[in-house]
């Protein structure tokens, strides 16, 4: 095992990591920059190594200031957390050619899973199933109409080097082919440096599961079930859930889509954690989206529900340690839910809201866990992702897991900025949310229900737009929760 880990990333998972060092007896060496000096993660590593100012591309996106920072401070190897360089294999190239272990897949399942479209192709050719489209990018316009055609309408664009719904464009008839697929190309070619689209059939209201794979450098690997994650807002998941409520009715789909998930998983050479990202449609049937070679924000849930430590095993099989779990031997038991606490301002169009933490009091108690990158007296900064804390709880059914996770979000007093704590209540006590039956499109309706009386205006105009709506195409009304109301955006996949 190594005796001494680096920390590429700030945060709440930064110290989720540093912690399961100590608890290996590693040494841990913290990274920040100019905002992050007395942070949480700074605080709680044994040592701690200044990256630059504020911005990422200045700190924690610097492949060269990190490795030094690793060779400076003796680092055998690095752990890159999520987002920053945690999915860059260039990164895990530089680290391999200093001789340092990146914790995580071997660089070439980085890059073959990068590309959206090649990781379509990997599936394909594992058996497992995909939504219906293209395996190459498109080419010109005249081949697009004729796939398009061939799918059938609705179909999506997407971006081959994008994810996270970013270059998407939804596309109703052939008249109007033509200029989402340039709308996408430049918004492809601005956000990725490449204007590669290829092109899906739309699944309408589907729910987003995925599912969590584990595999060693010794050729063995296995899956640790599924997380519900289809309550999102903007692409940003805000609830996960372990069991999803479709497994508890349908406990074969666990089963078959994590055969599906291992066979994807060995066709591209995997090692590490490693999560698959699925649709599932109204009747079940499953799709690969895409891959995510990396520790999701969510795994928490993954870990209450099966006991199993996932940084732990990271740890275990980047030091060339076989993985000792058969797939016989993951257990899942009771419901696990975590809710994403973020410094934003629902009652303002959820604006982020950094600033000084004057007042914190934290949920504890059975059933509890919370992964905070927060204390009080800790100023926010505002040049990151305002994601807080996350609190998950654990309980023997998902009814009593939900009663819990009110009881904690009541217990969480964080004063000095804004915060969604009161905003997930209104969730936690819809009808449609505890009887499982939600898709993505869940939030979409939903709008905080003690909105100031500012909002009035934008309110009469969010009726309005739904009623019309609602007259254009009778999608299912939000049963039981009229109080709630629609709002714009990702409607689209409705
Ligand atoms: C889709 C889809 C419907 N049909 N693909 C959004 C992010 C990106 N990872 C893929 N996304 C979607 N792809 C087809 N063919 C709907 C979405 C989608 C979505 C997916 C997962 C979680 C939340 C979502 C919210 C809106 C749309």
């Amino acid at each position: 095992m190594f005796r001494k880990v680096l920390v590429a990333n700030r945060g709440e998972i930064a110290v989720r990591i540093i912690r399961a060092l100590r608890e290996f007896g590693i040494s841990s060496i913290a990274v920040y920059s100019d905002a992050d000096r007395a942070s949480l993660a700074v605080r709680m590593a044994d040592e701690a190594a200044h990256l630059g100012p504020a911005p990422s591309s200045e700190s924690y996106l610097r492949i060269d200031k990190i490795i030094d920072a690793a060779k400076r401070h003796g680092a055998e190897a690095i752990h890159p957390g999520y987002g920053f360089l945690s999915e860059n294999a260039e990164f895990a190239e530089a680290c391999a050619a200093e001789g340092i272990v990146f914790i995580g897949p071997p660089p070439s399942a980085i890059r073959r899973m990068g590309s959206k479209t090649a990781a379509r192709q990997v599936a394909i050719a594992a058996g497992a199933p995909v939504v219906p489209g293209t395996k190459e990018p498109l080419g010109e316009i005249q081949e697009a109409k004729r796939i398009a055609g061939e799918i059938g309408y609705p179909v999506l664009l997407k971006a081959s080097a994008g994810g996270g719904g970013k270059g998407m464009r939804r596309v109703d008839r052939e008249a109007d082919l033509e200029s989402a697929l340039r709308d996408a190309r430049s918004e492809a070619l601005r956000a990725f440096r490449n204007d590669e689209v290829y092109v899906e059939k739309l699944v309408l209201e589907p729910r987003h599961i995925e599912i969590q794979v584990l595999g060693d450098h010794h050729g063995h690997m296995i899956h640790l079930g599924e997380r519900e994650c289809s309550i999102q807002r903007r692409h940003q998941k805000v609830i996960e859930e372990c069991p999803s409520p479709v497994m508890l009715a349908h406990p074969e789909l666990r089963e078959k889509m994590g055969a599906a998930a291992l066979k994807i998983a060995r066709a591209a050479g995997y090692a590490n954690a490693g999560t698959m990202e699925f649709l599932v449609d109204r009747d079940r049937n499953f799709y690969f989206l895409e891959m995510n070679t990396r520790l999701q924000v969510e795994h928490p849930v993954t870990e209450l529900a099966t006991s199993l430590d996932l940084v732990h095993w990271q740890l275990r099989i980047a030091s060339g340690q076989p993985l000792t779990i058969r797939q016989e031997d993951v257990q899942w038991t009771g419901s696990a839910i975590e809710c994403r606490i973020y410094a934003e301002d629902p009652g303002n169009n959820y604006l982020p809201s950094p600033g000084k933490i004057t007042y914190l009091e934290q949920p504890s108690g059975p059933g509890i866990r919370l992964d905070s990158g927060v204390y009080s007296g800790w100023t926010v900064p505002l040049d990151y992702d305002p994601m807080l804390a996350k609190i998950a709880v654990w309980a023997p059914s998902r009814e009593a897991a939900i009663e819990r996770m009110r009881r904690a979000l009541g217990e969480y007093v964080v004063e000095g900025i804004r915060t969604n704590i009161a905003w997930f209540d209104g969730i936690l006590a819809d009808e449609c949310f505890r009887a499982g039956e939600f898709s993505t499109a869940f939030l979409d309706r939903f709008k905080p229900p003690a909105a100031p009386a500012a909002d009035l205006e934008t309110e009469a105009v969010a009726v309005l737009v739904a009623s019309l709506k609602q007259a254009k195409s009778p999608a299912p009304a939000p049963a039981k929760s009229s109080a709630w109301l629609a709002i714009g955006r990702a409607e689209m996949m409705r």
